[in-house]
């Protein structure tokens, strides 16, 4: 099985992005029975997208797991729902990497609402808390740039009716985030990159 995973650069105040490292160490990783690919994507709207499905494009991967970080999460959560959104909230000082905020922009002018994940969520939240990792289904993938790369994502396997699979899983900050906000929930990144391997497990099933 061809199975590409994704993670994202660093953003907003935080100097690192945990899914980066573990991007790097599951491309070091032998799985029986999965061919491993990985794609750093940028934290600027559409261009996120974009690059993703170049690659979907070239590589025609069985299966698509993007990753990105979402601090102040306490466990591992597979995102059930991609909306059709992109906007930063007024309150909100973020911007993504490019300086940009979209406020009540549609992803696809023609696109549905919602887009549900390819992904088998519920059996890999339960694999994942059999194996003794924290992991709990999502309901939302916000209205930033992982909503925006997991809707475009379903949205261009929706279209081109492509036989694969796909979908976003959001993690914790790491350990190493947490020593200089030691309020920050947190998962080491050894139990992050080993509820990786079980997701990529239970897609081999
Ligand atoms: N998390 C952000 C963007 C990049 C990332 O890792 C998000 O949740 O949209």
């Amino acid at each position: 099985m061809n199975i590409l995973i994704t993670a994202f650069e660093a953003f907003g105040d935080d100097s690192i992005n945990p899914t980066e490292r573990l991007l790097t160490d599951i491309g070091k990783e032998q799985i029986a029975g999965a061919e491993i690919h990985t794609l750093l994507l940028p934290v600027v709207f559409d261009e996120c997208a974009d690059k993703l499905l170049e690659a979907v494009r070239v590589l025609r991967p069985d299966a698509v797991i993007c990753c990105g970080l979402a601090s102040g999460r306490t466990s591992i959560t597979p995102e059930q729902i991609a909306i059709n959104l992109k906007e930063v909230p007024k309150e909100s000082s973020v911007t993504d990497n490019n300086g940009s905020r979209p406020y009540d922009e549609r992803i696809s002018l023609d696109g549905p609402d919602g887009l549900f994940s390819l992904l088998p969520v519920r059996k890999m939240v339960d694999i994942m808390r059999e194996q003794g990792i924290p992991a709990a289904i999502s309901y939302s993938a916000g209205t930033f740039i992982c909503n925006n790369t997991m809707y475009a994502l379903l949205d261009y396997i929706r279209v081109h009716q492509l036989p694969m699979v796909g979908g976003f899983v959001h993690f914790p900050a790491s350990e190493d985030m947490a020593v200089a906000r030691p309020s920050l929930p947190s998962l080491s990144h050894e139990t992050m990159l080993k509820g990786l391997k079980v997701m990529i497990h239970t897609l081999l099933l």
